[in-house]
C-alpha cells in the first residue's frame, strides 16, 4: 500500500493522503465516512471496511488523546492488514466483520501535538471561563458525566470534563454518528496509550460492575494470553477501568456501553509500561501492531464463542 512503512510516525496530512490512497486502491470493499467537524474546522474521517452485507460490526476509535501517536499508527496498520494480508485469520476478521475505524479522532489536538506541543492531550476549544485551552474528550460524554471524581471541573486540568456534557463538537459528532449505526455495532474499541491495559466498563465507578462482567473478563483474558504467548512476552492487565486503573467518568466506552447498549467495549492501552510512555520509539510501532492483531484475533473469536458476534 504505497508509502507507509510504519517505521516512523505520520502527521495528519500524511494519514489523510494515505487513507485516500486506500479508498482508491480498494473501492469495492471500503467506504469513506465523515462524522463531522472539529472545533478548528477539520473533518473527522473514518473508513468502513465491508466485504459482504449483514456482517456484525466492530467500531474502533483511535487517537482521542492527541499525544498517543501509537494509536493512529496501529489503527492505520490494522486497516492495511485487513485489506492486504493473506493470513487466513486476518482474512476471517476482514471478511466476516464490518469495520468502522477512525484513525485520528482528535484531529485538532493531534495536529497541535505534532506542530507545537508533543505532550498535548485534549481538544483545542477554548473555555470561556479560563485562559487554559481544551477539554479531555474522553471525559466529555454524557454518561455519569463528572461523577465520583472521575474527571475535573478545572479547565487547566488534563482531565477537564468540559463545561457541559458534549460541549466538544468532536464528542457530539462521534456520539451522533455511533448512535446512527448502533444496531450494526457489536463491539466498540477505544485505542489509547500507554500502560498495556485492556479496560472494560465501568470507568465511572469501582463499586458496580456490568451484568456481563464475567464475559468481559473472559474475553479480556483471551486477549492477554494471546499477546503474552508472542516472543515479546508483553503483558497486558485486564479488568474494569475503575477497578484496575482509576475512576474515569464520561468516557466513550462507558457511554456506548450504557447509552447504546453495545455490550462488548474496551479501552486498549498500548505499549509501553512507562519507560518511554507517550513517546514510544518508532521501532516499537510494528511490534505493537503485531500484538494488537494477535490480541484482536483472540478477542473476536472469544466474543463470537460467547454469542456477542
Ligand atoms: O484516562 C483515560 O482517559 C484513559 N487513559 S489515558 O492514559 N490514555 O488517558 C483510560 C480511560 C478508560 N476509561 C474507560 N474505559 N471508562
Ligand atoms: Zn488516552
Amino acid at each position: 500500500n504505497g508509502e507507509f512503512s510504519w517505521t516512523r510516525y505520520y502527521e495528519l496530512e500524511d494519514i489523510e493522503k494515505w487513507l485516500d490512497g486506500v479508498f482508491a486502491k480498494y473501492p469495492s470493499v471500503t467506504e469513506a465516512f465523515e462524522i463531522g467537524k472539529s472545533y478548528e474546522g477539520r473533518t473527522i474521517r473514518g473508513i468502513k471496511i465491508s466485504y459482504k452485507s449483514g456482517n456484525p460490526g466492530i467500531f474502533i476509535e483511535s487517537n482521542i488523546h492527541a499525544r498517543e501517536w501509537i494509536t493512529s499508527a496501529t489503527a492505520t496498520w490494522f486497516i492495511d492488514q485487513l485489506l492486504s494480508s493473506s493470513d487466513p485469520e486476518v482474512r476471517n476478521l476482514a471478511e466476516n466483520y464490518d469495520w468502522y475505524i477512525i484513525p485520528v479522532f482528535n484531529v485538532d489536538g493531534f495536529e497541535y501535538s505534532h506542530k507545537k506541543d508533543r505532550m498535548w492531550r485534549k481538544t483545542r476549544q477554548p473555555v470561556s471561563t479560563s485562559d487554559c485551552i481544551g477539554t479531555d474528550a474522553n471525559r466529555n460524554f454524557d454518561s455519569h458525566w463528572m461523577e465520583n471524581g472521575g474527571a475535573s471541573n478545572n479547565p487547566c486540568s488534563e482531565t477537564f470534563a468540559g463545561p457541559t456534557p458534549f460541549s466538544e463538537p468532536e464528542a457530539k459528532a462521534l456520539a451522533d454518528f455511533v448512535t446512527s449505526i448502533k444496531d450494526k455495532i457489536n463491539i466498540y474499541l477505544s485505542f489509547h496509550s500507554y500502560g498495556q491495559w485492556l479496560l472494560s466498563p465501568y470507568g465511572h465507578t469501582k463499586d458496580e460492575f456490568p451484568e456481563n462482567y464475567d464475559d468481559l473478563l473472559t474475553i479480556g483474558k483471551s486477549f492477554k494470553t494471546a499477546i503474552k504467548s508472542l516472543p515479546y512476552e508483553t503483558d497486558y492487565v485486564h479488568g474494569s477501568t475503575a477497578s484496575v486503573l482509576y475512576v474515569a467518568s464520561g468516557s466513550t466506552v462507558d457511554w456506548v456501553f450504557n447509552e447504546l447498549d453495545v455490550k462488548v467495549g474496551y479501552t486498549i492501552e498500548f505499549r509501553d509500561k512507562g519507560r518511554y510512555g507517550f513517546v514510544l520509539p518508532p521501532v516499537q510501532i510494528l511490534p505493537n501492531c503485531q500484538e494488537l492483531m494477535t490480541g484482536m484475533k483472540a478477542l473476536v473469536s472469544k466474543s463470537k464463542e460467547l454469542g456477542y458476534l
